[in-house]
């Protein structure tokens, strides 16, 4: 066997080594992706980390974003992203309006509600007064 084939052979071992070392490492990365989309809910609307103390109102981030304006007939999905229990509960604290209420949320879970008629229509928790939003639903 001649130098040249050695190093031909050399080469080749190189080639395939790198290519192998690509194929296994895109193929942890999409694993990945697809483990960090398992953790991200999707909501229109977040109940942040720390909102079951009262100070988000400070900011209006107790719901965040704490306005939303959709078009007749969409609905909004609210995710708990607290450690703590929340609500989304239509009206104000010392007047629920019975449209619509999630009950107690454990943290990650959300709560969609289909908005079939506009209008302005403000919610609360049931659980910390000072936590307050409003859902905007306009003509589609
Ligand atoms: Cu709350």
């Amino acid at each position: 066997m001649g130098k040249k084939r050695i190093v031909i052979i050399l080469i080749i071992v190189i080639i395939i080594g790198i290519s192998l070392g690509i194929v296994i490492l895109s193929q942890n990365t999409t694993v990945q992706d697809v483990d960090d989309q398992k953790t991200v809910l999707k909501g229109d609307v977040i109940m942040p980390t720390k909102v079951s103390r009262p100070g988000c109102e400070k900011t209006d981030s107790c719901y965040t974003p704490s306005k939303i304006v959709i078009k007749q007939g969409n609905s909004v999905t609210w995710v708990n992203e607290d450690v703590a229990f929340h609500s989304v509960t239509s009206g104000y604290y010392d007047e629920p309006s019975e449209i619509f209420d999630s009950g107690y949320l454990d943290p990650e879970e959300s709560f969609t509600f289909i908005f079939e008629n506009i209008g302005i229509y403000d919610y609360f928790c049931t659980l910390h007064p000072w936590m307050k939003g409003q859902v905007i639903v306009e003509l589609s």
